[in-house]
């Protein structure tokens, strides 16, 4: 431990003493905290089992950035790498695409077998794995429609896809001793104003009901259902919209996934967590940051990441919170948009595990609003940054931004060593 850190870090722990707050206590409920990394942003969202396919479901992918993974090896090298420079230990989030396999399977056959080259991986590092099912990129998802298509064989289809998905994610649970949160989006929506919006809605529900039907062992999977406001060609109607999941997972016992992306400009997800699991048992956060729309920008530390990492404290929600993470940034280093997203994610919840909560309550409570809004803002300026140090070199990982010289000889080493279909979007 350098002697400056370390004398930074007992200075600082003074200071949030004199507010009654633990700062090793902090620390280790930090250390406790799992971040799900999205595999997604390692390859641009292609996947390895339909690779000619071009991203469809109304999202969208800027930038061509070179060096993204383009076979399962190379996506394990680079999670290992980031995973390297991040505090803590960690899950990783797979979607069914990203299945390890020179089979030549659809998504309705995959089997936990086509997965064993990650779940092997995930073992040997003690990492936990989340799982989702892809409805999307696929030319049965070509018109906009899965689970809520008109034509039944179609939604046949997605339906066994998703039943698939959940036994993988149950083995997945099973093998790595942590269950596997399953979170289902889906994009089927209509660009214009449509005439019924009942149909579809009512396909849907009775689609995910069959789905869930089948027994699943709740101990390794946790299903999760994803709400969203629009997307590319969905702009007018969304058959999951967020009052429908919110119907559907609070009847069926599912955990709902909130999207920091997919609401109104000006609503945010951190004024819905204590709303939600008020009468949830566990929600799935896809930490994002939404620019203009939902553009899927890489984490920053700004006001509503601290927000949600407050509520998230502060209401002891975190026991029954899932954070996974989910952006595409093809514009930056894919290594480099994960290590920022995660470190912020982590620095936010440690600046709210550092705020002196009982004292803020207590003001509050005696309506001394003065004191609380001086307080709160006078915390901003506090020294986390040294615990946040202190946090990284105790835990192995660069300190400060060391971290992004690493990042720069992998780029070097590995990343521009790539063939050029790495630097292509299609
Ligand atoms: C899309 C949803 C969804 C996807 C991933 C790839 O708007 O946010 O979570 O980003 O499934
Ligand atoms: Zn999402």
């Amino acid at each position: 431990m350098s002697e400056a850190n370390e004398q930074a870090y007992r200075e600082a722990k003074k200071l949030y003493a004199k507010h009654g707050v633990d700062v090793d206590a902090a620390l280790e409920k930090l250390a406790g905290i799992k971040i799900s990394l999205h595999c997604w942003q390692g390859d641009d969202v292609k996947g390895f089992l339909f690779r000619d396919k071009t991203l469809s479901g109304g999202i969208a992918v800027t930038g061509s950035y070179p060096g993204r993974a383009s076979t399962p090896g190379e996506l394990r090298a680079d999670l290992d790498k980031a995973l390297s420079l991040i505090p803590g230990k960690h899950k990783v989030n797979l979607h069914a695409i990203y299945a390890d396999t020179d089979e030549n399977v659809d998504l309705d056959r995959l089997e936990p077998r086509h997965f064993r080259g990650w779940i092997d991986w995930a073992k040997e590092r003690g990492l936990g794995l989340d799982f989702n099912p892809t409805l999307f990129s696929h030319p049965k998802a070509e018109d906009g429609f899965t689970l809520s298509h008109t034509d039944p064989e179609i939604r046949k289809f997605w339906i066994d896809h998703c039943k698939a998905s959940r036994r993988i994610a149950e083995t997945f649970g099973r093998e790595l001793g942590q269950p596997c949160v399953t979170n289902h989006w889906m994009p089927d929506g209509f660009k214009d104003t449509p005439v019924d919006r009942w149909s579809p809605r009512a396909r849907l529900r009775d689609s995910l009901d069959e789905i869930f039907a089948e027994p699943i062992d709740e101990a390794c999977n946790i299903d999760a259902v994803e709400s969203k406001l629009f997307g590319i060609g969905s702009e007018s109607y969304v058959v999951g919209s967020h009052e429908f999941y919110m119907g559907y997972a609070m009847s069926r016992g599912k955990a709902i996934c909130l999207d920091a992306g997919h609401f109104h400009p000006t609503e945010v997800i951190s004024n819905k967590l204590s709303s939600i699991l008020m009468f949830t048992d566990q929600l799935l956060l896809h930490v994002s940051r939404p620019v203009r729309w939902d553009s899927d920008h890489v984490v920053t530390m700004d006001d509503e990441l601290l927000e949600i990492a407050r509520e998230l404290v502060r209401g002891d929600l975190l026991p029954r919170t899932h954070i996974g993470l989910d952006f595409f940034d093809g514009s930056i280093n894919h290594i480099a948009a994960w290590v920022i997203g995660v470190r912020n994610t982590q620095k936010a919840l440690l600046r709210a595990l550092l705020e002196p909560i009982e004292q803020l309550k207590q003001i509050e409570a005696e309506k001394d609003y003065t004191s609380r809004l001086a307080l709160v803002e006078e915390f901003k300026s506090y020294p986390f940054g040294a615990v946040w140090d202190y946090f990284c070199e105790q835990s192995g990982v660069p300190v400060r931004e060391d971290w992004l010289n690493e990042v720069k000889t992998y780029e070097k080493e590995v990343l521009q060593k790539r063939g050029q279909e790495s630097g292509v979007l299609q």
